[in-house]
């Protein structure tokens, strides 16, 4: 079976990463959200790209989820002590990726390129490519009138502003990286990772083409929200300001035009009737990934719930 995730985030990494685990290089691609990329102390940042390649490599932090597992953060102090701009954290080993990809990226070449390179320096054997090469920035803009690039809003305001609306700038004029779309193309289905839906996977949606190619094959979702809560991140408090009531069956209606199946917990087992009045095939599990062991079960799960919903669509 040939699998295409789209991911971003913490949560996308850890069900990459189980997937990885099951599945080799031929079998498993990853698109990866790079809406949330930016410049910082004009070194170019791709958080979402780092997460999921650190984590299939097996270095990233396991507290955080995201940077390098036992890095350090001397040029970060060195950095506060003088004043410079210290909210977002970049340690020692981390800041040798960012520099090398700033480098390239300044000589022309391609980010899909720098991460196929990036990838085989660590080690990472699965395809994972960047949804584009051009730049397209997520922009949050929020209750109180404010346009906050999506790290100025996540990280540096602690998502604590209210937010209306996203937009993806740039994405009119992005294309697919060549790569990812020949993957989906001879996939046999996608699974949109238990990433956050507005900020993470439609940013990816939102380059012309994706679509196009996802309304043909067989898909399948992921919860982020367990209980009302999400697992990661402010999806859960973004739900309730859109208007939303918070639950796994509010991520399953925004995918609803072209979702097959969909991956649920045990403490939504309520909505499941709801979502199969929609035509979606649900599959209750246990979708929390506390360890290695939860991330690589979970996978076997999906890939035989795929097993059905991919085989079931052709
Ligand atoms: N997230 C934080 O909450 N605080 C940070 O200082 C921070 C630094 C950081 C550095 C490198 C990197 O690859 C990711 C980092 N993240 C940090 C995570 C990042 O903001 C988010 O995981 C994603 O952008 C959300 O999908």
């Amino acid at each position: 079976m040939k699998v295409v995730v789209l991911a971003g985030g913490v949560g996308g990494a850890k069900m990459v990463d189980g997937l990885a685990a099951l599945l080799g290089p031929e079998s498993l691609s990853v698109i990866v959200n790079t809406g949330d990329d930016f410049e910082y102390l004009s070194l170019k940042i791709s958080p979402d790209l780092d997460t999921v390649c650190y984590t299939l490599a097996g270095i990233a932090n396991p507290k955080t989820g995201w940077g390098i597992e036992g890095d350090t953060w001397v040029t970060h102090q060195a950095v506060a002590e003088i004043d410079g701009p210290d909210w977002f954290h970049l340690g020692d080993k981390d800041l040798g990726t960012h520099l090398v990809r700033t480098e390239r990226l300044a000589q022309g070449e391609r980010l899909s390129q720098i991460t196929r390179d990036l990838c085989a320096g660590w080690g990472v054997q699965h395809p994972v490519f960047p949804m584009s090469d051009d730049p397209v920035r997520t922009i949050v803009h929020t209750a109180d009138g404010r346009a906050l690039g999506f790290q100025a809003y996540f990280v540096q305001q602690g998502c604590q502003p209210a937010v209306k609306s996203f937009e993806f700038r740039g994405s009119e004029s992005a294309r697919p990286v060549p790569g990812a779309l020949s993957a989906l193309e001879g996939c046999d289905g996608v699974i949109l990772a238990p990433s956050n839906p507005w900020v993470s996977i439609d940013p990816i949606l939102s380059v012309p083409g994706y679509r196009e190619i996802l309304i043909t094959k067989p898909v399948l979702a992921v919860s982020p929200i367990i209980g009302g809560k999400a697992l990661k991140g402010p999806a859960a408090k973004m739900l309730q300001e859109l208007g939303y009531r918070p639950s796994a069956s509010a991520v399953a209606e925004h995918y609803r035009e072209w979702l097959q199946g969909f991956v649920l917990d045990h403490q939504d087992a309520s909505e499941f009737e709801k979502i199969q009045r929609w035509r979606i095939i649900p599959l209750v599990t246990d979708i929390l990934m506390k360890d290695r062991q939860d991330r690589v079960r979970l996978a076997q799960e999906i890939l035989t719930f795929g097993d059905t919903i991919f085989n079931r669509s052709q």
